[in-house]
């Protein structure tokens, strides 16, 4: 059984797709904090999640990157979504030439237990704090790794170029209807179609086959 924390019912439909295990959807609004990167917001979601459950869980952090804004909105597309809506955010993106964008997510496991090393990402609290030292011209000693509390987390990403567009279909959910991949919108698709080429789609393949495996 994997729990996913999310408030999004349309994330755990994708998500229930796509994993053999059950899925099961935690609706809690974990206080999310405002950073640059989807990996840093996903990595503290599922610590902030993990504190209050207790319990193995994945979260997803996910946003539309548009070339011609410089990547706006990205970790900020649930606020734009909120006040700008979708159709504006088309309006805006129909004056410019170069209307390229990327869908990306980064879903995050955490169990409270360290990981096996592997090629995939995983942050620690400490590692962000190594990071703040080595950037103020501070070494980091063996004493203060093994002092190490943070808890480790388990990263999974996947992003999907595409094109925005008038708004087109009625699957998915958020910004599915301006997003163009290949000819047609996301919400032009059924849930296994977006599943087999979207970025969430592509998170979870990394983590669905990772979990598989893991010796948790
Ligand atoms: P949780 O944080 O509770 O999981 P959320 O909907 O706020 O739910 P995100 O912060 O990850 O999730 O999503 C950021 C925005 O991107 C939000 O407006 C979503 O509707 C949108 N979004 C995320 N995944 C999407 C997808 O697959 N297709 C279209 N829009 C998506």
């Amino acid at each position: 059984m994997v729990t996913f924390v999310t408030t999004n019912p349309g994330k755990v439909r994708e998500a229930r797709d796509y994993l053999d295990d059950p899925v099961e959807q935690v609706d809690l609004d974990y206080p999310e904090v405002q950073a640059d990167d989807l990996a840093t917001v996903a990595a503290a979601g599922a610590r902030a999640a993990y504190r209050e459950l207790g319990e193995p869980l994945v979260v997803d952090d996910s946003g539309l990157t548009i070339d011609a804004f410089d990547g706006f909105p990205g970790p900020y597309s649930s606020f734009v979504e909120g006040t700008l809506g979708i159709e504006r955010v088309w309006e805006l993106a129909e004056r410019e030439d170069n209307r390229d964008a990327a869908f990306r997510t980064v879903v995050a496991y955490c169990d409270g237990q360290p990981f096996e090393a592997s090629p995939e990402p995983v942050d620690t609290e400490r590692r962000g704090q190594d990071l703040a030292a080595g950037e103020r011209g501070e070494a980091t000693t063996d004493a203060q790794v093994n002092a190490d509390e943070g808890i480790p987390v388990k990263l999974f990403e996947g992003i999907v170029p595409g094109t925005i567009v008038a708004p087109r279909g009625d699957g998915g959910f958020g910004y599915d209807p301006i997003f163009e991949y290949d000819g047609r919108t996301f919400a032009e698709l059924a849930t296994d179609e977006k599943n087999a080429v979207s970025h969430r789609g592509r998170a979870l393949a990394r983590f669905a086959e990772w979990y598989a495996e893991a010796d948790r």
